[in-house]
């Protein structure tokens, strides 16, 4: 990636970005769905991504990378945003890894629909506010990462913009295997969270340390907590620490912070007896 983009200062879906390129190398076709990710590339000449990039349809990352992977050799990547993945794209998605296609999916979770001005998605997480949920999101976050599990494909692994090593090292891992790969990567957004742009890294770090993501790998069918996440599975720092810095949360009641930390436990459990 190029210097000079239109994201916001404090972006986490950009700085993942870099990463993932970083890791990919130049043998790369990218492919882009409407979000933020494909606004801040900038306006052709002058974008800032250094490598042939498709411009898609919101629900159509995966069914382009089916026909990109299918006529040529290099690393077919697809990055596109919650909504695109876990919402619309959904469908074009669940072919594309059940044809098991040899690409890497990535999704970069900032938990709405950024670029038209937060809108809840299906990963919202439970208590958030959004435009579209002004009193609280009522549903849990959407489990995408279960639906893509059931697909069987050779590599998924969860990660964080806020861990940039360990996400290079699963990009880097992922591409060594043929067939579909899948990262989910959690991109804290200081415009819709409602954080200050300088403690993007700090919420990131906070996400892992509380519990609120976790970070594993599920590599031919076996899960591992990745290191991050695994020395701190017993040790957490309280939920509230993560909650309070981001004003989508300033309205959340004691009984949804209790709903919240019932279903992280449930979702940590089912992760570690896996
Ligand atoms: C079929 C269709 N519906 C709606 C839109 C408008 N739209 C563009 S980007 C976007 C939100 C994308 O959300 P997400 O995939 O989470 O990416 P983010 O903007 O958060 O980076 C929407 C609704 C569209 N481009 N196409
Ligand atoms: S709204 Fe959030 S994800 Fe979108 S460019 Fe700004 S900081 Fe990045
Ligand atoms: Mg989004």
């Amino acid at each position: 990636m190029l210097r000079g983009n239109s994201a916001c200062p404090g972006c986490q879906a950009n700085l993942a970005l870099r990463h993932v390129l970083r890791a990919c190398g130049a043998d790369t076709i990218l492919i882009l769905t409407p979000g933020c990710s494909a606004a801040c590339q900038g306006i052709y000449p002058d974008t800032c991504i250094n490598v042939p990039v498709l411009n898609t349809a919101f629900a159509a990352g995966a069914s382009t990378a089916i026909g990109v992977a299918a006529s040529t050799d290099s690393n077919v990547v697809v990055y596109a945003g919650d909504g695109a993945t876990a919402d619309i794209g959904l469908a074009s998605l669940s072919f594309a890894l059940e044809y098991n296609t040899d690409f890497l999916y990535i999704c970069y979770d900032n938990e709405a629909y950024g670029n038209t001005g937060a809108q809840r998605s299906g990963t919202t997480p439970y208590g958030a506010r959004t435009t579209t949920t002004p009193g609280g999101k009522r549903q849990h976050k959407k489990d995408i990462d279960s639906i893509v599990c059931a697909h069987q494909i050779p590599y998924m692994a969860t990660a964080a913009a806020a861990y940039p090593d360990d996400l290079y090292r699963k990009v880097k891992k992922a591409l060594s295997y043929k067939g579909s790969k899948f990262i989910h990567v959690l991109t804290p957004c200081p415009t819709l969270w409602g954080f200050p742009q300088e403690k993007s890294a700090y919420i990131g770090k906070l996400a892992i340390k509380t519990g609120a993501w976790v970070l594993y790998e599920k590599d031919s069918g076996k899960i591992s907590i990745s290191l991050w996440s695994k020395n701190i599975l017993d040790k957490y720092l309280p939920l509230e620490d993560y909650l309070k810095a981001q004003s989508r949360f300033s309205g959340i009641s004691d009984k949804d912070i209790l709903e919240l930390k019932r279903n992280m436990n449930e979702s940590v459990k089912r992760l570690v007896q896996e």
